[in-house]
């Protein structure tokens, strides 16, 4: 902070009259003298992809409405740490926000998984039917108990499809054995245990490395991820699974939320839904490019069909113990946009 020395007698005057008032100082004082809260954001993903072009945005949306009292600095890439350093930062008010996986979240939140059971949804309406109805409300509720705040839009990291390095996936059958790199998650690692695959909880910062020295055959994206992350340069196959589809909560440490004047918490909860809502469109425009540029890369792509897995997940009880972890209440709402899941 500058001491008072520091400003004209002028500035102090017009900046106690603004504050005496209440009102907004105008930009150019409030650069001057640095934002009032500068808040961290961090995520795991490339600059380039959609979530953080649009949360770059976002950002400078924010900034010049609150005339720069609130400077969300966004590092892309794991740059503040994996996603499992970020979480305990975030938690520890080292950090004021970050996206995350509900799926990754679920190692504090477990109910937060919920929405990544595979093969729940199929298409993107029940998705946002669903995330943006009574189970995203629900899990938002479960985050709460955890003094996080979740916005109330999630983003979207895509359906997920298999890639492996040696071997086309075609069936469940090809995935016994198959060290599948998972994010670190109960409900990931279980659901490639009941594949009989040997899944292997690695966070994204280490994902291309792991797949580059083979520490793992493979893993599963969606392909806007699979694309921003490079890892045609490592991977031959893909197998177009849609196993599940996976979102990103814009998470907020409680303190540093609340610390935010109640008009403040306003403007950045507007702009960033209004990235989220952005950033959905922008995956669901590149969906079909974004396969063609994969295959011009080299990758080579099949479609197997959804009850190659899914009977596996049926017959060896993966339905009926996510059940029984996740509880009736979760289950229900889930099944209320998904159908019957089992
Ligand atoms: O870690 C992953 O695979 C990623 C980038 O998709 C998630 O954050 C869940």
């Amino acid at each position: 902070m500058p001491t008072p020395t520091t400003l004209s007698r002028r500035r102090l005057v017009q900046a106690s009259a603004a504050c005496a008032l209440g009102v907004a100082l105008p930009a150019k004082y409030a650069t001057a003298q640095g934002a009032e809260f500068t808040y961290k954001y961090g995520n795991n993903l490339p600059p380039g992809h959609p979530l953080n072009v649009r949360t770059r945005e976002m950002a400078e949306k924010i900034k010049a409405e609150t005339s720069g009292r609130v400077d969300i600095q966004v590092f892309p890439a794991s740059q503040l740490g994996s996603d499992t350093d970020m979480l305990s930062q975030l938690r520890a008010g080292g950090i004021e926000f970050m996206t995350l996986s509900g799926l990754i979240l679920a190692t504090l939140v477990p109910q937060a998984a919920v929405s990544g059971i595979g093969f729940a949804f199929t298409d993107y309406s029940d998705v946002w039917k669903a995330m943006d109805g009574d189970l995203g409300a629900y899990i938002r509720g479960q985050i709460a108990k955890s003094n996080l705040v979740a916005m109330d839009r999630i983003f979207d990291n895509g359906f997920r499809q298999m890639t492996s390095a040696a071997r086309q996936i075609n069936a469940a059958e090809d995935l016994k054995g198959f060290k599948m790199r998972v994010p670190v998650s109960p409900l990931w690692t279980s659901m490639f245990k009941a594949f009989d695959a040997a899944p292997v909880g690695i966070n994204a910062s280490e994902l291309y490395t792991a797949l580059q020295t083979k520490v793992v055959d493979g893993q599963e994206n969606a392909l806007t991820g699979i694309m921003a992350l490079k890892m045609y340069e490592v991977q031959k196959y893909c197998a177009v699974t849609n196993h599940m589809w996976d979102g990103f909560w814009f998470l907020s440490n409680r303190r540093a939320w609340e610390r935010l004047p109640a008009n403040l918490r306003e403007i950045v909860a507007k702009h960033v839904n209004a990235a989220a809502m952005a950033e959905r469109a922008d995956l669901a425009a590149q969906a079909e490019t974004t396969q063609k540029e994969l295959a011009a890369k080299g990758m080579v792509f099949n479609a197997p069909k959804a009850d190659a897995f899914r009977g596996k997940l049926r017959s060896g009880g993966f339905y009926a113990e996510w059940k029984a972890k996740l509880g009736d209440e979760a289950w229900t709402v889930l099944e209320r946009y998904a159908g019957k899941l089992g």
